[in-house]
C-alpha cells in the first residue's frame, strides 16, 4: 500500500512476465485499491463506532474531545467542519429554499463550519454520521468510476469529501495515520524490527489488520495458492507488507511467502541479520524479480534446492541461507506492464532504464534499486531498446488509454525524450510523457525544448540539489546554475513543467552556501510549476557518500543491525554539519518558502500533487488555472 494516486510499475511487471512462461498467476493490487476500499462505507462504519468507543471519556474530558476534534479537523484538511455543517444546514427545513442560491449558501455554510469547534467536531459528527457517511462513499464511487477523466475542480472536490474519511480512520488509530501520498504512516511505529513485529498484531493501531481479514484472507482460503509473492517499494510499505505476511501465515503457515520490490533489494542485508522477521516469510528476492520469481516458482513446484534461484536468500532449516547464483536482468526481456486496476484516464508507470546514465552524483544510491549487486553503473542490460519502449507505450494506450506515462527511470536522457517525441510526432497515436530528468545542456536550446514539448513530453522532476555552484559541484552533478537559468526560461516558454529537488547539509557547504538554495527558490519559483522540495541529507550506509567518507571527511555512526533503514548518523570534521542541522534548515527553508508553491499543498502531498498537476497539463490544463474553488483550505 503505496500511493493513492498511481498504481505501482515493479509488481504489475513482474505479473506479467510470469503469466507468460505460463504459470497460474493472480495479482492482487493492494497499492490503490486498499484506498478505495477502505475509504468505502463497508470499512467506515465500523471505523466510525471505534471512534464512538471514546465517546463517554471524551464526555468528560474536554481536553480528550479537543484532541479527537483536531484529528478529525486538520487530518481531513479541514473538510470534516464544511462536511458537517452542509448536513447541520440540510436538517433544517428552510435550507430548501436558499441551497441553490450560492449569495447566501457559501456564507451560511461558512458561518456554521466555523462554529464547529474542535471540541465539538466529534459529537456533530456522529450526529451527522448517515450524512457524511454517504458523501464520502458517494465521493469515492464518483472517484473510482470516473478518476482523471473529471474536470480537475469536481475531482478536488470529491478527493476533499474523501479526506473526511482519512480523518476517521485517523482519529480512530492515533498515532496511526492513513496518509493519501505515503499509506501507512503516523508515529505509533518505528522502524526497529521489534516496532515491526508488534505492529502486525496490534489491532489498536494497525487499520489494515481488519481489511485484510475481510478483503485478503478468504481469498487466500479459497484459492489457496503455493506461494504468495508480496512487493514493497517504498519504507511506508513496511508495516503492510509485514502485517499481511503474517496473517496469511496465520491462515497456512506452509504457503510460501517471498518478499521482493526496490525496498527489499534496499534492505535485504538488514532483514538477513533479523531473523524474528523471517518467521513472516520464507524468503527475499534482491533486483529484478522476473527471472528469479519464475525460478523459485519451478523450484517450489519441484521440490528442489532453492540455492540456485539467482538472487534469493532464503530460509532452511532454521538458517537464512545465501543463494550461489548472481544474475544481472537484461531489461529488454521484460514485458509490458500488467496493471489489473485501471481507473479511467489514470497516468500510468513505465521503466526504460533501471540506471542512470550519468550516474556520478555523491549521495546517490537510486540506481541500485534496479539491481541485486548495489552497482550504479549503468550497463546495456539495464537500459531497454528504445523500439521496445515505444512498443511498451503503444501497447499501455491501446489497453488502458491513460492520460499520460510516466517514466520511472532516475534519469531519462534528452536523446530518450527526443527519440519518444520524435515517435509520438510521427504517428497519431501520441502519448504524452513525464519523466525524472537533468537539466542538460541540450535543454539550452529553446527549440529543442519546443520539439519534445509538441512531442508530448510535458516535464516531470529534476534534481538540481543546490542553488549554490560550489555546492553542485561537490555533489558532482555536472551541472551548470547559469545554465538553470536560461533552461528554466525555456521550459517556461516551451510550455514543460518542472518540479525541483534540492538537498541542504552537504559536507562542505556553509550557511552561506545552504541561503544560495532558499534565495534560488525565492527568485524563480514562478518558473517552477510543479513546486520544489528541500530534503536535508541522509547518508545512507550503501552511498557513495558512505562508501567515500574520509574524502569528505565524514565520521558515520553505524547503524544498529534491529534497524530497518540504512540512514546513519553522521558528523562532519570541523564543520558543523550534522543530520539534526540538515533536517532543521530543510524544515525552516521548506515552511519559509510553503507561500510559494501550488495552494493545492496544503491538502495534497507534493509527490501526489506534482502527479495531478502532470495529469491535468496532460489534458491541456495548467496548474495556474486548476483552482481550489468549492472547497475552503
Ligand atoms: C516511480 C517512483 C515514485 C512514484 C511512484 C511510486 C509508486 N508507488 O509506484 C512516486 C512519484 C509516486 C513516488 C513517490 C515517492 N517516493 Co518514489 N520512487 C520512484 C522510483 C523513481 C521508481 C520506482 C519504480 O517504479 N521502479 C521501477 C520498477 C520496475 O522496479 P521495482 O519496483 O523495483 O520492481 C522490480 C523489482 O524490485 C522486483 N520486484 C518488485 N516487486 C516484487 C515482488 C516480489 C515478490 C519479487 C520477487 C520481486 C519484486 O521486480 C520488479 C520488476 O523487475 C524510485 C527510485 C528508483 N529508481 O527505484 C523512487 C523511490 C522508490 N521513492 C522513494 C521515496 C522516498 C518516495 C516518497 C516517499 C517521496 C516523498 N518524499 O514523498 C514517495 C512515496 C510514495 C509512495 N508511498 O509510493 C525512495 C524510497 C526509499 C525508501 N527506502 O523508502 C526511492 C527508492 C527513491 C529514493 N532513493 O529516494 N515514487
Ligand atoms: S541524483 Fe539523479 S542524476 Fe545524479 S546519479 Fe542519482 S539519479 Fe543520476
Amino acid at each position: 500500500m503505496a500511493n493513492f494516486f498511481i498504481p505501482s510499475l515493479g509488481s504489475a511487471r513482474l505479473y506479467a512476465y510470469v503469466k507468460k512462461q505460463g504459470y497460474n498467476v493472480q495479482f492482487q493490487e493492494l497499492n490503490q485499491n486498499a484506498f478505495f476500499d477502505l475509504l468505502s462505507r463497508e470499512y467506515l462504519e465500523p471505523t466510525l463506532e471505534r471512534v464512538q468507543w471514546s465517546v463517554d471519556s471524551a464526555s468528560r474530558n474536554r481536553f480528550m474531545r479537543e484532541d479527537l476534534g483536531s484529528t478529525l479537523i486538520h487530518s481531513s484538511g479541514n473538510a470534516m467542519p464544511q462536511l458537517l455543517a452542509e448536513g447541520i444546514l440540510r436538517d433544517k427545513s428552510w435550507y430548501k429554499s436558499v441551497r441553490s442560491v450560492s449569495a447566501v449558501k457559501t456564507p451560511l455554510s461558512k458561518f456554521v463550519s466555523s462554529k464547529i469547534k474542535p471540541d465539538k467536531v466529534l459529537y456533530a459528527l456522529l450526529s451527522e454520521k448517515e450524512f457524511v457517511l454517504t458523501e464520502i462513499e458517494r465521493s469515492r464511487k464518483i472517484l473510482d468510476e470516473q478518476y482523471m477523466r473529471l474536470a480537475p475542480e469536481v475531482f478536488l472536490q470529491h478527493y476533499y469529501t474523501l479526506l473526511c474519511g482519512k480523518a476517521i480512520i485517523d482519529a480512530a488509530y492515533y498515532p496511526t495515520q492513513i496518509d493519501l501520498g505515503l499509506g501507512f504512516y503516523g508515529t505509533a511505529f518505528g522502524v526497529a524490527t521489534a516496532d515491526i513485529i508488534r505492529a502486525v498484531t496490534d489491532e489498536r493501531y494497525n487499520f489494515l489488520i481488519p481489511y485484510y481479514r475481510k478483503k485478503v484472507l478468504p481469498q487466500v482460503k479459497a484459492e489457496h495458492p503455493d506461494v504468495v509473492g508480496i512487493s514493497m517499494t517504498c519504507q511506508s510499505e513496511l508495516v503492510p507488507a509485514f502485517t499481511l505476511a503474517q496473517m496469511i501465515k496465520s491462515v497456512d503457515p506452509n504457503i510460501h511467502i517471498v518478499l521482493g520490490g526496490g525496498l527489499v533489494t534496499e534492505l535485504a542485508y538488514r532483514m538477513v541479520k533479523n531473523p524474528p522477521l523471517w518467521e513472516m516469510f520464507d524468503s527475499l528476492i534482491e533486483g529484478p524479480g522476473e527471472v528469479a520469481f519464475t525460478e523459485l516458482i519451478e523450484r517450489l513446484e519441484k521440490k528442489t534446492d532453492l540455492g540456485g534461484v539467482p538472487n534469493i536468500f532464503y530460509k532452511q532449516k532454521g538458517k537464512i541461507i545465501k543463494g550461489e547464483k548472481l544474475y544481472e536482468f537484461d531489461i529488454n526481456e521484460a514485458c509490458t506492464p500488467e496493471f489489473p486496476a485501471v481507473r479511467p484516464k489514470s497516468p500510468l508507470p513505465l521503466e526504460t532504464s533501471s540506471a542512470c546514465y550519468w550516474g556520478r552524483c555523491v549521495f546517490c544510491y537510486y540506481p541500485q534499486q534496479g539491481t541485486p549487486t548495489y552497482d550504479t553503473k549503468a550497463q546495456q542490460k539495464r537500459t531497454r531498446r528504445t523500439e521496445l519502449v515505444l512498443a511498451d507505450m503503444k501497447e499501455l494506450k491501446e489497453k488502458y488509454n491513460p492520460v499520460c506515462i510516466g517514466f520511472t527511470d532516475s534519469s531519462l536522457s534528452p536523446k530518450r525524450i527526443e527519440d519518444i517525441a520524435n515517435e509520438n510526432l510521427r504517428t497519431k497515436n501520441r502519448m504524452k510523457f513525464s519523466a525524472l530528468f537533468r537539466m542538460e545542456r541540450t535543454f539550452k536550446s529553446l527549440e529543442f525544448c519546443q520539439k519534445v514539448a509538441s512531442g508530448g513530453f510535458i516535464g516531470g522532476h529534476v534534481g538540481l540539489e543546490s542553488g549554490s555552484q560550489k555546492v553542485n559541484d561537490i555533489i558532482n552533478k555536472g551541472v551548470k546554475l547559469k545554465d538553470v537559468e536560461l533552461i528554466l526560461e525555456n521550459f517556461h516558454k516551451a510550455g514543460i513543467l518542472v518540479h525541483v529537488f534540492s538537498i541542504v547539509g552537504m559536507p562542505g557547504e556553509t550557511d552561506k552556501d545552504a541561503m544560495e538554495t532558499f534565495d534560488f527558490f525565492k527568485r524563480l519559483h514562478k518558473q517552477l510549476e510543479l513546486g520544489f522540495v528541500v530534503y536535508p541529507l541522509y547518508v545512507l550506509e550503501h552511498s557513495p557518500l558512505a562508501y567515500r567518507a574520509p574524502e569528505f571527511k565524514l565520521k558515520l555512526t553505524p547503524v544498529p543491525d534491529d534497524i530497518l533503514v540504512q540512514a546513519t548518523d553522521y558528523r562532519v570534521e570541523g564543520a558543523e554539519t550534522s543530520p539534526a542541522k540538515s533536517m532543521m534548515t530543510s524544515i525552516s527553508y521548506s515552511e519559509q518558502l510553503s507561500r510559494y508553491l501550488h495552494p493545492l499543498n496544503r491538502v495534497i502531498d507534493i509527490e501526489s500533487l506534482t502527479m495531478f498537476l502532470i495529469a491535468q497539463k496532460a489534458k491541456g490544463i495548467e496548474p495556474g488555472k486548476i483552482h481550489d474553488r468549492g472547497f475552503k483550505i
